[in-house]
């Protein structure tokens, strides 16, 4: 190991992958190797959980769900204080393994540490504030209000992109509901999930409930994603991923009647108006599209151009791509790290050629990069297309720094453009004009979750609520009342009379 800032982490050479609170001594799935993007050479080594594994967590997760339900909530969110105080300590480190596990540069992995502390005190909040609502009852010396309760085990499904922030998300929120959580992270980050959990633990132990509330999962799908699916216990599964991952999450938990949170692919546009702030919109549409090398689900896919600009604007992104700094996004200038894998870029390449084939034009990028530096074979130059809204491609969430760019006539034809793909997650648009601002916001604009208004599609704060519409399957995360799907509401009637009264004015009997 090469890294000194692990040690601080806690990451070993051999790591335990699966947890119940404490790390399982030698878990029995298997053995992985955890390899970085930036070199292609192996960060440490995994011990994946089995069945057996899974079932002691999952156990042992019940337990404690009896428990912390009944510590009240402005406590827990103690707990979750001291979390992201925690988390605070070690921003750099975790920021760093972040960057080295998945790719993104430096100061976007120590962002997504501070949208996990941000959304520590968020949740420490919202601890004092699961309010219900007191209703007037139709009887008289009745009393009818409604509370809300721990739901019981959240299962949280991560995807490499953002590696622990959408686990804080889920986490920080259910900690303070009085739910416990068994985290699946993606395989390509499990020692990111390994170090994190490490965090959580720590301070979990300090508090007095060193088991069960926080757990880690770390295994292939069919092993430790189905048998969550399937399993009663598990009250709540909210993933993040594909929407093909979604929709077999959203079947088989359905199936049991389970609930879910489905925050999947997004297919985001920009409008790009005639009387748009073209300076704001460039740099914008700049971090949208390269920012994550084009892997957040958030990312911008889609420039929907006014003719007027068109041009400039086209061309002064071309001018603006080509200063992007492609390479070790450990090191700082760097714009654009690695994609995370070969895999990835692989299926940015198949994804140019269907773009081609379709008559799409290339403007700029898309070339796999080699030489010093580019060994891993993850580097991508991003890339620009000059597209047609009748390319069917168009309508897929091609996950890769690949940004279309498509003239429209008119604020009408950019809005159905906007709204003609599957997805519905986010969108922005720039304008300086207050009613084509203000119908993108309305009923017939955007159909999208998260709509800005000169602002990008990526880069939401956490004290919304995250998600979106149609394939990006509405489940909603992080801020605003998203907690209540954390919880299930009670609605209790008290009679304090003297009298049975039955609702409806019903008389039954004498
Ligand atoms: C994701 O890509 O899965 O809005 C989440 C953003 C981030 C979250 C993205 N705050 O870009």
């Amino acid at each position: 190991m090469t890294y000194d800032f692990l040690k601080e982490l806690g990451i070993e050479d051999v790591n335990s992958g699966a947890a119940y609170g404490p790390f399982i001594d030698k878990p029995s799935g298997g053995e992985m190797v955890s390899v970085s993007p930036i070199d292609g050479k192996p960060i440490a080594k995994v011990l994946k959980a089995s069945k057996e594994d899974y079932e002691l967590v999952l156990q042992k997760a019940s337990a404690a769900f009896k428990t912390w339900r009944m510590v009240p909530a402005p406590k827990r969110a103690e707990l979750v204080r001291a979390i992201s105080d925690e988390l605070r300590a070690h921003k750099k480190a975790l920021g760093k393994l972040v960057s080295l596990e998945m790719g993104k540069i430096l100061a976007e992995g120590e962002g997504e540490v501070q949208e996990m502390i941000d959304m520590g005190d968020f949740a420490v909040g919202q601890g004092r504030m699961l309010y219900g609502l007191t209703m007037q009852s139709e009887r008289a010396k009745h009393r009818m209000m409604e509370q809300w309760h721990p739901l019981g085990i959240v299962g949280v499904i991560t995807a490499f992109n953002f590696p622990v922030a959408v686990y804080s998300w889920n986490t920080m929120l259910a900690a303070v509901c009085g739910d416990v959580t068994v985290w699946k992270p993606s395989s390509l980050t499990p020692l990111t999930a390994i170090a994190t959990h490490k965090i959580f633990q720590r301070v979990a132990e300090r508090f007095g409930y060193g088991e069960g509330i926080f757990n880690l999962l770390i295994g292939s799908g069919p092993s430790v994603g189905e048998m969550m699916l399937n399993d009663k216990r598990v009250a709540l599964v909210s993933a993040t991923g594909s929407t093909a991952m979604g929709l077999k999450v959203a079947v088989q938990v359905g199936k049991r009647l389970g609930r879910t949170i489905l925050e999947l692919g997004g297919n985001n546009a920009v409008i790009v108006l005639d009387d748009a702030d073209l300076n704001m919109a460039l740099s914008t549409v700049l971090f949208g599209a390269v920012g994550t090398a084009g892997q957040r689900c958030t990312s911008t896919r889609r420039v929907l151009v006014q003719k007027g600009v068109a041009k400039q604007f086209t061309d002064r992104l071309v001018a603006s791509y080509k200063q992007v700094r492609i390479g070790n996004p450990l090191e700082a200038g760097t714009i654009m790290g690695p994609m995370v894998d070969q895999s990835a870029v692989a299926d940015m390449q198949a994804g140019l050629k269907t773009i081609r084939e379709q008559g799409g034009q290339v403007l700029y990028g898309g070339e796999v990069l080699s030489g010093p530096g580019y060994e891993s074979g993850c580097y991508v130059r991003p890339c620009i297309v000059k597209a047609r809204r009748d390319m069917p491609i168009i309508r897929e969430e091609i996950f890769a720094p690949v940004l279309y760019i498509i003239e429209v006539a008119d604020m009408d034809e950019a809005l159905e453009a906007n709204n003609e793909v599957p997805q519905g997650l986010s969108s922005g648009c720039f304008t300086l004009n207050m009613r084509h601002a203000e119908r993108f916001l309305s009923a017939e604009g955007s159909d999208c979750g998260i709509a800005n208004v000169n602002g990008g599609t990526s880069g939401a704060e956490i004290g919304g609520a995250f998600g979106g519409e149609k394939e990006t399957g509405g489940g909603r995360e992080s801020g605003s009342d998203a907690w209540k799907q954390y919880m299930r509401r009670q609605t209790s009637t008290v009679n304090w009379g003297t009298e049975v009264q039955l609702a409806q004015g019903i008389k039954f009997g004498d």
